[in-house]
Parts: structure tokens; sequence; C-alpha cells
């Protein structure tokens, strides 16, 4: 049986998103707790340097970006389903509202009010990341107003739905859209000092938040980054070459590659031969001496993939 191991740090938001998304699935799995700043050296060796948190592991596989962690899990272990009521294909979509827009908003609310009393090197980090490279969280503090004025209507689009009586937002039960919103609410409510007033409009989506939090994680063990590290080490990947014919770019397995976010976040693109291609994904291999082989599995939407020589 594969282990799960997941790369992360508790304050993570977009790992508690995973971190839950485990626990619906009642899984065990190995936690892994990275630095909150890039000094990450094991984990780096393992997928050429991606630098956003969270990664799971699964031997000499890693899955960067939970689009790829939730459809990895869904696949290997298919009950319960993040996709109840047959709804597998809307939920991706709902995630670019979460994960973009909403998240955006979230993270002003989170950071800018507290930025002064942070360290400043991961201040500074955060706003390169994600308010891009003239970004600045003291501009944000004085902008907060309007911030929340543009995350309360859409907490509100959340509220409405559950005044269907249903507990989750599919129905009776809880699946990938309630981790999609869960991460957000649980956002707010850790960094920002005044979210219960804030989130007290909500008297639906604080109960719906109660649901989720039990949850819980399901069964994560500790485990150090070099264990990891020899996990890997003595892994080799799985799944076969996949070629697509219809792809836009006419990338084929054993081409030369890089990806990165299609954000403006100054990220390094991680090099390596395309493994295997899809619609949906793309993987990449890279071998080094720290770790063997590696399969490294991104998805196609949100990151571009450029030929290389
Ligand atoms: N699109 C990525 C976003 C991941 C992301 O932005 N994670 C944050 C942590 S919550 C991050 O990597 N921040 C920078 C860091 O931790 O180095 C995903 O869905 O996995």
């Amino acid at each position: 049986m594969a282990q799960i191991i997941l790369h992360h740090y508790p304050a993570s938001p977009v790992s508690e998103k995973v971190r839950t998304g485990l626990g619906l699935k009642q899984l065990t799995w190995y936690s892994v707790e990275q630095n909150r700043l890039p000094d990450r050296p094991e984990l780096f060796a393992m997928t050429g340097g991606y630098r956003r948190i969270p990664v799971m592991q699964i031997g000499a596989d890693m899955y960067c970006d939970t689009q790829c962690i939730f459809s990895e899990l869904e696949k290997r272990f298919p009950e319960p389903t993040f996709f109840p009521n047959q709804g597998s294909g809307l939920p991706f979509a709902l995630s670019r509202w979460t994960d973009g827009p909403l998240f955006d908003l979230a993270l002003r609310v989170a950071f800018a009010p507290v930025a002064e009393s942070l360290p400043p090197a991961l201040v500074s980090d955060r706003a390169r990341l994600y308010l891009g490279p003239t970004g600045n969280f003291a501009e944000e503090a004085e902008d907060l107003p309007h911030t929340l004025a543009q995350l309360r209507p859409q907490l509100g689009w959340l509220e409405k739905r559950f005044e269907t009586g249903r507990p989750y937002v599919l129905g009776d039960a809880p699946g990938l859209p309630d981790l999609l919103a869960w991460f957000i609410v649980w956002f707010i409510s850790e960094r920002y000092a005044s979210a219960e007033d804030f989130l007290s409009e909500f008297p639906l989506l604080n109960a719906w938040a109660v649901r989720m939090k039990a949850v819980g994680h399901g069964y994560p063990t500790p485990m150090s980054p070099k264990d990891a590290l020899d996990i890997a080490k003595d892994a080799l990947p799985v799944g076969e070459e996949q070629s697509d014919p219809r792809d836009p770019q006419g990338i084929q397995p054993g081409m030369n590659a890089c990806i990165s976010p299609v954000t403006d976040s100054g990220e390094t693109p991680i090099k390596g031969q395309v493994r295997s291609v899809s619609k949906e994904t793309v993987s990449l291999s890279i071998n080094n001496n720290q770790c063997g082989e590696m399969a490294l599995h991104f998805p196609r939407v949100g990151y571009r993939l450029t030929l290389i020589d």
C-alpha cells in the first residue's frame, strides 16, 4: 500500500485544504513539516525546486499543486469520494474562484493588518509571491475596508448555499467544494483578529465550519525530511509514459521542458524531461544524486509549460 507523505507546515491554509481532504477519506499519512520560508533542501532535491506548499509524495512521485493532489487521492482512494452526487467537473471550476480571487482577498485580510509584527523576511517573500513585484502589505492594510467589502458578499454566496438546509455544499456528504471553501474560512478565522465579528453575520457558514473542523485530518504520523528523501531514493516513479496527440502545444514524452505558475510570482521554473502529458496534467522526470529518478506531476491549469533545448 502506497505511503502518503505530505510536505506542509501547520500555518499553511492551502495545506489545511489537503489535511482536511485526508480526514474526509480517513487516511493514514506521514507528515513532514517544512519551513515557512523556502529553506527546504530535501524537498527541493525531490521537486527540482518547486517552492509551493503542500506537496504530496508517494515513493518517487511528487504531486505538486492541490489540483494534482486531490485527483491522485481520488484515483487511489475513491471512497468516500471527493465528488458526491456525481459532481466531478464543477468542483475544479469552483477551485478557480476559491484558490484565485477568493484566496487573494483572504490573504490580504490575514496578512495585511499584522504584517508589521511578522518577520520582515516572511512578509517581503509573501508580498512578492502573492502581490507581485510592486506589492506591499502596508498599502493593503490601508485598503482593508475595501478588501472586506469585496470578501463579504462572496462569503454571503456560500451562506446562501446552506439555506437549502443541507449540511454540506453538495448535499449530505462533504466533498471537494467543502474543502475549497473550508480553507478560506479557516485562514480568516485563524489569522484575522476580528474574524469572529466579521463572520458573525453568516450563522449557517459558521455552523458548517464546525462540521468541517470535525472532519479532522485523518491519521498523521510525523516524519523527517531526511526519511522522506530516503524513501524517494529507494523508490522508482510509477505510471506509464503517456502521450496526447491532441496536445495544443505538441508536447511529447522525452522532450525537455520547464514549468512555472502563470502568475508573475518570481518563481524559478522547474526543468525536467516530459514523462507523460494529458489534457489535465503533465509529468516531468528529474534525476539527481540525492534522490535518483523522480516524477513531478503538475496540473496544466495555472502553469505554463515551455519547451527548452
Ligand atoms: N496553487 C498552489 C498554491 C499553493 C500555495 O500558494 N501555497 C502557499 C502556502 S499556503 C505557499 O506555497 N506559500 C509559499 C511558501 O510556503 O513557500 C496549490 O494549489 O497547491
